[in-house]
């Protein structure tokens, strides 16, 4: 497996999208955009992978710890499903295809173009928070130019949003992808039988892709569905259901990828259950102690998908420890940056209080 270790020339700088401003172009690291045997993705992706993954973990525990200190009012983070969202938003493509998330979906918002700032912006409900100009709670994403729905804090009604604007592409023969997300927990609301059924029938292009995370707040799975596996209920609607290693970024995304060609095309919509791991409470709000074994989280901690995807890369030769270790300063270094510049951003007016919410009319 080592067979890649000094393939290429000792790089010193990393870039993503220029967001890094100490970089020069000169420094700009000289990645391989060919498949990787083994992966069948790039050097490129495999970095952007990781640095994903590392950011959108070091923005929820930096989110926590401001809403610890009470200087942010309330988390829903999105540890443990870092690999499930990365792998799967890399599948599409930003600014073409649409994406309906689900509150969790920090990492998906990261791998379409949200910026540390962004995300801190909205985490203390800043005027300048892209998502809602600080209108909605914490984590409900929304992004016009990056074609990423505005959602409702009522689980599962998403689904549907996505369902409409499916059928709207296939109106239009606009060869989009909708991409929406949930919890296993919210596939017991009528909102997903229904959005199934519908996008089933007119072989929409929508894929619903459910983060199996074991609970739903307190309730563990085998308290929401009499069946093993969500993706099972994809056959009462004539949908195919896949189930994926939600902890391997690797295999999701190369789930993912062939499903979202495959719906572009007309070949209708997928059910796909990313299996993984609610790492943290459910929210800053719930102490997850008073229903979750301990033993049960230590044991599912030994699989952390950031920490196994770093492991993986280093062993496989792929990258060097201080490459992966300048990725990890680089992600710290940004998210210092987005915290210190956020806090000190202003906050909604009150008299702006209805704007922003229908459309202005002169
Ligand atoms: C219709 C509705 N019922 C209840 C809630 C309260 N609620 C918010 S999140 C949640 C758990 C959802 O579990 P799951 O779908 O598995 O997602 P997870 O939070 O585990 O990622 C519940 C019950 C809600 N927001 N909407
Ligand atoms: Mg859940």
């Amino acid at each position: 497996m080592g067979g890649y270790v000094g393939r290429r020339p000792a790089r010193h700088a990393f870039d993503l999208r220029g967001r890094v401003s100490a970089m020069t172009t000169e420094e700009r690291r000289q990645l391989s955009d060919a498949p990787v045997p083994n992966y069948h993705l790039s050097e490129r992706q495999l970095e952007r992978m990781y640095y994903y993954m590392r950011l959108s973990r070091s923005l929820n525990e930096r989110m926590m710890a401001l809403q610890r200190q009470g200087r942010a009012a309330f988390v829903i983070a999105g540890a443990g499903q870092e690999a499930a969202q990365v792998g799967a938003a890399m599948a599409l493509r930003p600014g073409v295809d649409w994406l309906a998330p689900y509150y969790r979906d920090l990492g998906m918002n990261i791998v379409l173009g949200m910026t540390a700032r962004e995300a801190m912006l909205n985490e203390l409900a800043k005027a300048d928070d892209p998502n809602s100009f600080g209108r909605q709670m914490p984590a409900h994403w929304g992004s016009v130019s990056r074609k990423i729905v505005t959602q409702s804090s009522v689980v599962a009604t998403q689904l549907l949003h996505a369902t409409g604007i499916a059928l709207g592409a296939k109106m239009r023969n606009d060869p989009i992808v909708v991409l929406t997300c949930c919890g296993e927990g919210s596939t017991s609301r009528g909102d997903f039988h229904e959005a199934l059924n519908f996008a089933a029938i007119h072989k929409l292009p929508v894929i619903f892709y459910v983060q199996n995370n074991g609970y739903a707040i307190s309730e563990p799975t085998v308290k929401e569905m009499p069946v093993e596996h969500v993706a099972d209920r994809g056959q009462a609607y004539g949908i195919r259901g896949q189930v994926v290693d939600g902890m391997d970024v690797v295999a999701v995304y190369q789930t993912l990828r062939p499903a979202v060609e495959l719906t572009r095309r007309g070949n209708g919509p997928f059910l796909i259950e990313a299996k993984c791991y609610r790492l943290w409470a459910h929210s800053s709000d719930d102490d997850d102690t008073r229903y979750r074994p301990r033993k049960e989280l230590e044991e599912w901690a030994l699989k952390d998908p950031v920490v196994v995807f770093r492991q993986r890369l280093l062993e496989d030769g792929m990258f060097a420890e201080e490459e992966l270790a300048e990725i990890d300063e680089l992600v710290t270094q940004e998210v210092r940056d987005a915290v210190e510049w956020a806090q000190q951003m202003p906050d909604p007016k009150p008299e702006d209080a209805l704007g922003y919410v229908y459309r202005e009319v002169q």
